[in-house]
């Protein structure tokens, strides 16, 4: 059981950290018994979200984690993870590797916009002292250009869409138009929600001016394709400011300062014996003796660590999981007592579910025939009968009752 679909799209100018923060996130090694996701593409891998496992709650010795791992108490979640080609200025119109790549993020769920917080990248990705440019316009050129990109293309017959409207040929333009932009993994109640939020009618949406256009779709972009500002590089010094500006121009979106860099030597140097660190940790221990230069890269993460709290890797990652998204885990089983399922394995396995997402909405994530035979569910925590329309909570673990169900 896969326990998520989302797709995380890692997006932002050349050189900032991109391709060091994806390697940093789904380098992690976790024992993971039942790999999900078998069929990857190249740029594709398998980062973590990590949360506390809900058996410490329960007062469990321990689980037995399937579909995910649990490490010393904390379930580490697999989520897929996308690396891109940087942005360049214009790439939504076929600059650098342009539109082709950008067509990879069509079907992400959410993006982390990497951007270099000690500012010592330009635009166009050439390495300059830090400060010299300013990870806030760095933000507003990908988020443009990102925009840009959803725009052109819905935009690209638009013409012919008012044309049939304006002859009566377009019965629902509400329909049409979702069909269009369902390629952005756009549903047609997204669409419909951001007609409304923007006061515009089904007649006058084929009618809509340029900018009103542009407006529908950024707003469409934001629903849907919500961000996670990454402000990496946070070990150069001086990039404290501008994680501070960054915040302050843009309230709406979280931004997670981190240093995928120091992520990527705590695993070096863990592997290698000389610290204990797990990823996501907010503190690590050095064992044994350094050199001098380990000694100095060591004396910098612990100086990251006790501004930050650690290398924000895994922080993105929930970020953009549980804050943005608002995913809750669910821990479904058969022995409500127990905690385990049919094997009598214990809290195998974990799903993470939209906030809201009801008893008999998980049974159909779980399978279509116990969606389709639920009879009720069973907290397994309070040992109490829910119905269908029982709202999960965040860690619930639930038993679901279906006529239907086999075994
Ligand atoms: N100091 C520092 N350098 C980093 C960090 N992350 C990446 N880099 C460096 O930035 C450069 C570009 O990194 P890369 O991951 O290739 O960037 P991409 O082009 O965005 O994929 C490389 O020299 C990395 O070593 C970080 O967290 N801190
Ligand atoms: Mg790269």
């Amino acid at each position: 059981m896969e326990p998520t679909n989302t797709l995380i799209g890692i997006v932002g100018k050349t050189n900032v950290g991109k391709s060091s923060f994806f390697s940093a996130a789904t380098g992690i090694e976790v024992p993971i018994e039942n790999r999900p996701f078998v069929t990857i593409e190249p740029n594709v891998g398998i980062g973590y979200a990590r949360k506390k496992c809900v058996h410490v709650e329960l007062g469990l010795p321990k689980c037995d984690a399937s579909n995910s791992a649990c490490i010393m108490g904390y379930r580490y979640i697999p989520v897929k993870l996308m690396d891109v080609a940087g942005l360049i200025p214009g790439a939504h119109e076929g600059k650098g590797l342009g539109n082709k790549f950008l067509d990879d993020l069509r079907r992400s769920d959410v993006f982390l916009l990497v951007v270099d917080a000690s500012g010592s990248t330009t635009a166009e990705g050439v390495q300059v002292g830090p400060g010299a440019y300013d990870p806030v316009e760095e933000v507003k050129f990908v988020m443009f250009e990102l925009d840009e990109w959803m725009y052109e293309s819905i935009k690209s017959d638009w013409d012919k869409f008012t044309k049939l409207a304006s002859v009566g040929a377009l019965r629902d333009p509400v329909g049409a138009f979702s069909q269009r932009v369902s390629g952005f993994g756009i549903t047609k109640a997204q669409v419909e929600a951001a007609l409304e939020a923007l006061k515009i009618s089904d007649t006058e949406l084929p009618k809509l001016g340029d900018d009103q256009l542009r407006e529908l779709v950024v707003t469409l972009r934001k629903m849907t394709k919500p961000m996670v500002i990454v402000a990496n590089k946070v070990d150069i010094p001086g990039s404290e400011k501008n994680v501070e500006r960054l915040k302050q121009t843009f309230p709406d979106v979280p931004v997670v300062p981190t240093s995928a860099l120091a992520e990527l030597l705590l695993r070096k140097l863990s592997k290698q014996g000389l610290v204990e660190y797990l990823p996501g940790d907010s503190n690590f221990k050095v064992k044994g003796v350094l050199d001098q230069r380990t000694q100095r890269a060591v004396d910098m993460i612990r100086e990251l660590f006790s501004r930050y709290g650690g290398t924000g890797v895994i922080q993105a990652i929930n970020t953009a999981l549980f804050d943005v998204l608002k995913l809750i885990a669910t821990y479904p089983v058969e022995d409500f007592n127990k905690y385990t399922d049919k094997s009598g394995r214990v809290l195998p396995d974990v799903l993470l579910v939209p906030k809201g997402t009801t008893a008999r909405e998980l049974a159909y994530r779980i399978h279509t025939d116990l969606g389709e035979t639920f009879l009720y569910a069973i907290n397994a925590k309070t040992k109490q009968r829910v119905g269908a329309d029982y709202r999960l909570n965040d860690d619930d673990v639930i038993k679901i009752v279906a006529a239907g169900a086999k075994g």
